[in-house]
């Protein structure tokens, strides 16, 4: 004791008592987030808000933020940041890719890396499938909507697709049908009344046949309109059944700008045998879309001269195909829209071949000219009318199913059933350079889901690549036999069934 005592006043002359040193502890850091209540459906960008509800020590919080895409285990996002703030407040972008993702949230106090607190938040993307609900307009021929078409398209350029068809004026009226622009949100756009128009029409044209193209260069759609008359005097198809169809109207409706049109009458011919047909082209290839009344055959058609002025005349012969099933896409990666036609000989009611041309050819039509391409490996058939028990080609898209970088065909195909319902069918042929090869069962086919004619294009997982869809379905009908929605990933080893998806329209 002695000793110590000593000691201290060699130190210091004052002895002092030192204040006890009481440490406090930090409090122990806890944090909640906007998306604790569940999984979080994401489409891109996930908004995240992180809340401490602990006092901020002096030094501060280190933030730490962690986004991975579990189904690659690939990193989205990472972040770790020093705040001398209670919450962080971001919008992360990156999760636009079809599956699930998982957020690691982690809070630690600066000065003490003991201090921390952690958490895991499970994220999904499913993917929105762009079909629309044909329960939103009864009355419409969807069909028109969705045949010879590829995708979604939006007329009025507001980002929701549009639907572009026309209804009877009522199932037993022969008053002439109404052209209609609507959209998948249920939003009536535009609407054409030819007896507003020319009241002394007459009745009974209760088809139209409707094609688009920009004709007059202002960026919006122009449309032709043929009205077919029709009285039958048998019954629709029936062996030994005549059938008489007569007169032809046409009208262009040309844009004045958004949703405003102009109707110009082209062709009213009452008492001649009318055509099934008409296309908007670029026909004879100078570069200015043309309007063909009839079909290729006749060649029968109105030269595009700039400034909404057409010049009635004649396509040179020889015709560049047959003209059957066709659709328009671009097929070279050009930028502009080719004329793809599908032909394939044709059977009518009593089984007989329309024409002794037995080939099947994909002609594709650009402004170079014409390609002809074999479709080989099955023995498509078509037939003019729907009979018994057969199989029918109708429909033709285009995607690049195999990743090689070129189109591949896809043919759509009902198979009739006599007091059943129908089944369909797509069927894929790969496009070799030279020829279209059939691949069977490269689209995966379960006939107890939708079906329809007509398949579109679109990227639905958003991994890069074109996947396939029916453009319409049935809210009411969601869980009848054959009902149920789906669509087809593009695996690029085939198109296999996905029913992963939300119904946005
Ligand atoms: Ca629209
Ligand atoms: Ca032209
Ligand atoms: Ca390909
Ligand atoms: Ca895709």
């Amino acid at each position: 004791m002695g000793i110590l005592y000593l000691i201290a006043c060699k130190k210091s002359e004052v002895v002092v008592t030192p204040p006890p040193v009481v440490v406090v502890p930090e409090e122990a850091v806890k944090f909640s987030t906007n998306l604790d209540t569940g999984t979080y459906y994401v489409s891109d960008t996930l908004p995240l808000v992180i809340t401490v509800s602990t006092k901020v020590p002096p030094a501060g919080f280190i933030y730490s933020i962690n986004t991975t895409w579990t189904d690659s285990s690939k990193q989205i996002f990472k972040l770790d940041t020093t705040l001398s703030v209670a919450s962080l407040s971001l919008n992360i972008p990156g999760h636009k890719r079809m599956g699930n993702y998982s957020v690691q949230v982690n809070v630690t106090s600066k000065s003490t890396s003991t201090n921390t607190s952690a958490k895991s938040i499970a994220v999904v993307n499913i993917p929105i499938l762009p079909a629309v609900n044909t329960d939103l307009f009864p009355d419409l021929n969807w069909n028109d909507h969705a045949a010879g078409k590829n995708t979604i398209y939006d007329f009025n350029q507001d980002g929701v697709p549009d639907i572009i068809s026309y209804r009877r004026v009522s199932e037993k009226s022969p008053l002439p049908s109404i052209f209609e622009i609507k959209d998948y949100l249920g939003n009536n756009l535009y609407s054409f009344n030819l007896k507003d128009f020319k009241p002394a029409v007459r009745d009974s044209l209760q088809h139209i046949i409707i094609d688009y193209r920009d004709l007059n260069n202002d960026g919006y759609g122009d449309f032709g309109l043929s009205y077919m008359g029709e009285w039958w005097t048998g019954q629709n198809g029936a062996p030994g059944s005549t059938v008489k169809f007569i007169g032809n109207y046409i009208c262009l409706l040309l844009s004045k700008g958004k949703l405003q049109y102009q109707p110009v009458e082209v062709l009213d011919e009452p008492n001649k045998p009318l055509s099934f047909n008409l296309t908007m082209f670029d026909w004879d290839l100078d570069g200015k879309d043309d309007v063909l009344l009839s079909d290729l055959d006749h060649g029968d058609y109105l030269k595009n001269l700039g400034d909404n002025k057409f010049q009635r005349g004649t396509l040179p012969k020889p015709k560049f195909f047959n003209q059957a099933i066709g659709n328009k896409l671009d097929f070279d990666g050009d930028g502009k829209i080719d004329m793809i036609n599908f032909y394939v000989n044709q059977l009518d009611e009593n089984n007989r071949y329309n024409s002794t041309d037995m080939s099947q050819t994909l002609s594709v039509l650009s402004k170079t000219g014409v390609k002809n391409y074999p479709v080989v490996g099955k023995t498509i058939k078509k037939y003019v009318y729907f009979l018994g028990e057969i199989e029918s080609a109708e429909r033709i898209n285009m995607v690049d199913g195999d990743g090689d970088g070129d189109l591949d065909l896809i043919v759509g195909s009902a198979q009739s059933k006599v007091g059943a319902p129908w089944d369909y069918i797509q069927e894929y042929y790969e496009n070799t350079g030279s020829q279209f090869e059939y691949r069977p069962n490269y689209i995966e086919k379960d006939n107890t889901l939708i079906g329809e004619l007509q398949v579109w294009v679109y990227d639905i997982d958003k991994d890069g690549d074109l996947d396939l869809f029916y453009p319409t379905y049935r809210k009411s009908t969601l869980s009848n036999p054959k009902g149920a929605v789906f669509w087809w990933e593009n695996t690029k080893k085939g198109f296999k069934i996905n029913k992963k998806f939300r119904l946005k329209y």
